[in-house]
């Protein structure tokens, strides 16, 4: 499978993705797919509408303290629901769909998902620190919003500003 990244301001990014109800061949493809696009481009999670796949379908590697990103440490979520969050949390987020631009988003600080695996087995787990973060980001993908959204009027403008400058400087160069 040839996937490449749907970056901002594609108007795929704002589809909402739809419930996975097949855990067959065609959907662990998928999953591999995005395992591999992800780490080419030094990525720590995936939603699937980022490779024009508008499924409920997100994976997540966390680099360990160590910075290393061991595959054992892949996480499949197919069809995931918060069903418990507590506190909040700001970090510094990124987007492979938005390449090159960092900004404080307020989070939960921990999280409870309750998802499905690439087999169809029901699943929980409770997640803080980063992991809690990159779920709840991946997990806006699949309703079609983007870390961007969820900036202040004032660092929205500065991301759009910053970005039409980016783009010039490709068209020039
Ligand atoms: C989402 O983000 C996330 O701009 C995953 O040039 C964000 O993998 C999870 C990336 C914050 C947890 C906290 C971004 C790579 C990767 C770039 C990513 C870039 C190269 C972003
Ligand atoms: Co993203």
């Amino acid at each position: 499978m040839n996937l490449s990244i749907v970056e901002y301001p594609d108007r795929r990014l704002r589809e909402k993705s739809l419930k996975v109800e097949r855990f067959d061949a065609d959907l662990h493809k998928l999953l591999d797919a995005m395992y591999h696009i992800m780490i080419e481009h030094n990525g720590i999670g995936l939603a699937a509408i980022q490779v024009a796949h508008a499924k409920q379908v997100l994976i997540l590697n966390i680099p360990q303290e160590d910075d290393e990103q061991p595959k054992d440490n892949l996480i499949e979520m197919i069809n995931p629901v918060i069903v418990y969050h507590e506190g909040e949390t700001v970090y510094q987020e990124g987007c492979l769909s938005v390449p090159s631009f960092y900004e404080d988003v307020i989070r939960y600080e921990s999280v409870t998902v309750n998802f499905q695996d690439r087999d169809g087995n029901t699943k929980t787990l409770e997640a803080n620190g980063l992991l809690s973060i990159a779920i709840q980001h991946e997990m806006d993908h699949l309703k079609g919003i983007l870390f961007i959204d969820k900036l202040s009027y004032a660092r929205r403008k500065k991301f759009e500003k910053e970005f039409k400058r980016v783009q010039k400087e490709k068209k020039n160069s």
